[in-house]
């Protein structure tokens, strides 16, 4: 496959490998805040970011391509409040968001359309992903100096249902 994509795809595999490594640390920081409805969402995020790394190591290998995996980095551990926490994430994924869309503008400069296509699933993610960041942000920005509110959406967010896919399938 053409090595500038088959670059980027590796650059990406390894971005999604670090989103799954940073919001595993999320879930540790309010696990160790005693807010474990938090900590319960943060993880099924984490899985869900794995599932997306190896939708893309999967597509290489369909191609023909050559999965390279990197060095992670040691994610951020502390953050100020359960709000910095969670505009990290929503951050993260607004950075997501332009790398995915440079990868498409690399694919469709290089005439690769089915690496195009095969990416428009991440485009349309990414617009879910940065909306529910966004709204658990400004939610809890809202209670952040009530904790009978927090524990309401603490409540909330333990009640996320696990993915149903195992394995390679992204979610
Ligand atoms: Fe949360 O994003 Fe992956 O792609």
């Amino acid at each position: 496959m053409n090595a500038k994509v088959e670059k980027a795809l590796n650059e990406q595999i390894h971005a999604e490998f670090f989103s799954f490594y940073l919001y595993l640390s999320v879930a540790a920081y309010f696990t160790a805040h005693h807010l474990d409805g938090f900590a319960h969402w943060m993880r099924i995020q984490a899985q869900e970011e794995f599932g997306h790394a190896m939708k893309l190591f999967d597509y290489l290998a369909e191609r023909g391509g050559t999965v390279e995996l990197m060095a992670l980095d040691g994610p951020q551990k502390e953050w100020d409040s359960p709000s910095v926490a969670i505009e990290a994430v929503l951050n993260h994924e607004r950075h997501i968001s332009q790398r995915i869309n440079e990868i498409v503008d690399l694919a469709t400069a290089q005439n690769d359309h089915a690496t195009t296509v095969m990416l428009h699933w991440y485009v349309n993610e990414q617009v879910e992903e940065e909306a529910t960041a966004d709204t658990l942000f400004h939610q809890v920005k809202m209670v952040e100096d009530s904790p009978h509110g927090l524990l309401m959406i603490d409540r909330e967010l333990a009640g996320r249902p696990a993915p149903v896919a195992t394995g390679t399938e992204a979610q």
